[in-house]
């Protein structure tokens, strides 16, 4: 019989591609989504057909990660062979202006979760979508699954209880429980609020003469950034395996976003010429026209500067490596963002 899974989080970047693996792979894939007075399925429209109409292997179920009691019914309704929790408010400067919600959803929604599980006589294998914001203020580069935590922001804090809920249940309960600690991972689907799609779909309008400048926060922190595409299978593999760990998934490679600026616009053939010093730094085209500009609202009461990871662990006991590079992660979103250029979106 196909595997169930059940995905907390599926309308999201990696739900959108690990529901498209899975069903790949041969799984019966239920996702769950959130009641919003617009459309939130922009990412899985091209996989969801609705069963009424035609029937498929994906099914999408309304929850909501801070309300336990639909968190439980669906669990029980469902009986998943393996829970994905991608759930969360994922984004780290949100996660000062709106702390107690993103506790409630990327801390307590984890151990919702997990109780159920507990309390299911079903065998259900549990991933937790850990991050490398709990590494914080770095203890040491590159960070792996012994670097001690630091965590430098509402949403880092409230991973790093998922985190240790999330090892202590599979302790406990005996439940099979995995942590993986993800770095930045991009696509063409990501947020676009998130630095590198809000990079890239700036500079392809600035390119098209659809926009005029794009204003930016901290240029200097570096990130390790990967390809969502190749994440999700590390999340998949965690749970075939004989025995629940944690891993950190990454490319071990990192760059600044000033860098990662650079990469982008030189691909779209815009040569940038930097001047001046911290926040009045800017950004000049080959015309002269200031096209980057800093602005304080988007730098955050408190940074995490420096973030590279080693995958050791991952690709001894999980075969896993990065495909993609930096430069193939780019010409991927510069692609899409191009082909939509003209949705008025
Ligand atoms: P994302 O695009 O922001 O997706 C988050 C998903 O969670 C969306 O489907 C969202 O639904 C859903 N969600 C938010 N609050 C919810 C709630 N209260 N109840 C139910 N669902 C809720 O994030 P992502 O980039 O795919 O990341 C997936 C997971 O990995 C997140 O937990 C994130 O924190 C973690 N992570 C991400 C990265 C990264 O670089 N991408 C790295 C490390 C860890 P709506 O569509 O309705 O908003
Ligand atoms: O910021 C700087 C910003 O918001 C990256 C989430 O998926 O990865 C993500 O968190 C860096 C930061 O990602 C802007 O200050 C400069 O140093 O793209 P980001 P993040 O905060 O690293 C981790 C692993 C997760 O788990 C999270 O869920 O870029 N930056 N200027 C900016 N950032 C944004 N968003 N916008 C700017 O204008």
């Amino acid at each position: 019989m196909a595997k169930k899974a059940l995905i907390f989080g599926v309308t999201g970047q990696d739900g959108s591609y690990l529901s498209k693996f899975l069903l790949k792979k041969g799984y019966v894939v239920h996702g769950i989504k959130r009641r919003g007075s617009t459309l939130n399925t922009e990412r899985i429209d091209d996989i969801y057909t609705d069963p009424l109409i035609k029937k498929n292997n994906f099914f999408l179920h309304y929850g909501d990660i801070t309300d336990s009691l639909s968190v439980n019914n669906i669990i029980k309704k469902i009986q998943p062979d393996e829970i994905y929790n991608l759930a969360a408010q994922s984004h780290v400067a949100v996660s000062f202006e709106i702390p107690e919600y993103t506790s409630n959803a990327d801390a307590l929604g984890t151990l919702r979760i997990l109780e159920a599980i507990s309390k299911s006589r079903k065998k259900i294998k549990f991933y937790q979508a850990g991050s490398s914001e709990m590494f914080g203020k770095v203890q040491e580069t590159p960070q792996n699954e012994n670097t001690p935590f630091y965590p430098r922001s509402p949403y880092g804090a409230a991973k790093l209880y998922s985190h240790w809920i999330t090892v202590n249940y599979r302790e406990s309960y005996k439940i099979f429980a995995c942590n993986g600690i993800l770095f930045n991972h991009e696509s063409p689907l990501r947020g676009e609020t998130f630095v590198t799609k809000k990079v890239v779909r700036a500079l392809c309008k600035i390119k098209f003469k659809k926009q005029k400048k794009l204003f930016i926060g901290n240029l200097y922190s570096k990130r390790d950034w990967g390809h969502a595409e190749d994440y999700v299978i590390a999340m998949w593999k965690m749970l075939q395996q004989k025995n629940p760990s944690d891993f950190v998934i990454c490319t071990g490679k990192q760059y600044t976003i000033k860098q990662f600026i650079n990469f982008t616009a030189k691909k779209l053939g815009i040569k940038i010429v930097w001047k001046g010093r911290g926040i009045n730094e800017k950004g000049f085209d080959q015309n002269n026209n200031c096209v980057i500009e800093c602005k304080s609202k988007y730098f955050r009461p408190a940074e995490v500067d420096s973030l590279k990871g080693d995958y050791s662990k991952a690709k001894k006991i999980l075969n896993w490596r990065p495909k993609h590079n930096i430069h193939s992660l780019i010409d991927d979103m510069i692609k899409y963002e191009i082909k939509n250029l003209n949705n008025d979106r």
